[in-house]
């Protein structure tokens, strides 16, 4: 099959599994890598001090530091509807659906699936086998469950990263292996595929990844940065979760996007309660954003920090509430939604029952004890 084929395989049948949005792009380093550094030089990390490990920068600069032979990236968005009005007390859109991470890598896995069987139906590059397979059936990971599972699928990578790693993270090991192994590998002692029998190989990045992942969507093509920070595709706006397989088999990358569709626009930063956005380098203080508090922060808050969260129970959307390029009907999204939205009364719950109630839900990531620290600020700030 040619490269241009599969490069039309693949956009076919990723909208055929709800993707709304698919380019591509080659895995050399990433030039953006610099406006990275720069940005933990601002030093607004807060607690999420694995953004800056030495093993997961090396990453960030060079996709291939994940996939060692990769030679293409597929950039995939999934839409996401913005609640129509806020809710009170207010909890981002994106909670209201079943946690992304596993959706949408159940959905990625079978689009890997369609072009791992259509490659082995053309008899050409890359080669299949049952045996690669069933391993990599076995290596998708939920992080959470990593000691569990790694025992079983004994090819681990990235494991630190996934289990610090923002909002509730998933990993996707190294999926197609010629062997078995029964110890565990890093990316560089994975052995060779002999030259006669190339392995399909692929690995899929969503949120969790330490990948430059709104970098990579401008390089595929799809859309540009905006102020607020957020990639933003002329159609769907910034309301797209983003996702990326990276793979072994050379694609003709896609055009890099170059225009810029925020002009003189300063709506989300004159918007944002906390006034986190630099409207220059187009980077956020996270350290003081709304969904950095209320999902990332570890610990409980201090009296600022609990001023900052006003009325926000989980996540923010306020930045990309007003902005003009989320005002177009996208309808539905294909994502789920999660069985329970938090609310205030949420605050009595028992570990075990926050367990439960919350079991397919992002909001998972906070832990009972989050929510109740979310809880009593948003409380606090709307009796003022
Ligand atoms: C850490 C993180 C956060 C942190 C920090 C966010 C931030 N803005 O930096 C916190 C917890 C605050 C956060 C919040 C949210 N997050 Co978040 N987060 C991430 C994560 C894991 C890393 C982001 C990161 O590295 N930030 C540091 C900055 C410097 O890097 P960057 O965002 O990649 O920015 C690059 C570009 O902006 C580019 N760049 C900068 N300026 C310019 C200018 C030009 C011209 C060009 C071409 C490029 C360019 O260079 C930067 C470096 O590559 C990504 C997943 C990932 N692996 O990428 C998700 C991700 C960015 N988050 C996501 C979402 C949905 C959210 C929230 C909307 C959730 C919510 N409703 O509460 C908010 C939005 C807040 C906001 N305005 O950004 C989505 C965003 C999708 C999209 N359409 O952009 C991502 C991509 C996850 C996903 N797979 O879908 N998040
Ligand atoms: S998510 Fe909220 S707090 Fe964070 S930058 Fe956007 S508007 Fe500001
Ligand atoms: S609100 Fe305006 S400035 Fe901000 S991202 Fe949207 S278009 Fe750009």
């Amino acid at each position: 099959m040619q490269t241009n084929q599969i490069k039309e395989f693949i956009r076919a049948e990723s909208k055929k599994l709800g993707f709304c949005v698919c380019g591509f792009t080659n895995a050399e380093p990433c030039a953006d890598f610099v406006r990275y550094q720069q940005w933990l030089e601002t030093d607004s990390l807060g607690t999420m001090a694995y953004l800056k490990r030495e093993d997961t920068l090396a990453k960030r600069a060079d996709p291939r530091a994940l996939l060692p032979e990769a030679q293409s990236i597929c950039v995939l968005g999934v839409p996401m509807a913005l609640r129509p009005a806020p809710s009170e007390p207010e909890v981002a859109s994106y909670a209201w659906y079943a946690d992304y991470h596993e959706t949408i890598l159940s959905m990625a896995e079978k689009l890997v699936e369609k072009v791992r069987q259509q490659s082995a139906v053309s008899g050409q590059w890359p080669v299949d086998s049952d045996q690669q397979s069933a391993v990599s059936s076995q290596c998708s990971v939920v992080s959470d469950k990593l000691s569990a599972v790694s025992s079983q699928c004994s090819v681990v990578s990235d494991q630190q990263s996934a289990v610090s790693n923002h909002h509730s993270s998933l990993l996707t090991p190294y999926s197609s292996l010629p062997t078995p192994h029964s110890s565990l590998l890093t990316p560089n002692q994975l052995p060779d595929p002999s030259p006669q029998q190339p392995v399909f190989s692929y690995r899929i990045c969503i949120d969790s990844s330490p990948i430059l992942e709104r970098s990579l969507a401008v390089r595929a093509g799809l859309g540009w940065i905006g102020k607020s920070s957020m990639f933003i595709h002329p159609k769907y706006g910034s309301r797209l979760f983003l996702c990326e397989i990276l793979l072994n088999i050379p694609i003709e990358p896609d055009t890099p996007y170059t225009k810029d569709g925020c002009g003189s626009c300063l709506r989300c930063t004159n918007t944002c309660p906390n006034h986190c956005i630099d409207p220059e380098s187009r980077t956020i203080r996270a350290d003081h954003c709304i969904s950095y508090l209320t999902i990332e922060h570890k610990g409980e808050f201090t009296p600022e920090q609990s001023k900052l969260v006003g009325t926000h129970l989980f996540g923010c959307d306020e930045c990309l509430r007003v902005c003009p390029w989320n005002s177009r009907d996208i309808g539905e999204s294909p994502l789920p939604l999660a069985g329970a939205v938090p609310q205030l009364s949420d605050y009595d719950l028992t570990d075990m029952e926050f367990k439960e109630k919350f079991r397919n839900s992002p909001v998972l990531r906070t832990k009972a004890k989050g929510l109740r620290r979310n809880i009593e600020a948003a409380v606090k700030n709307s009796n003022k």
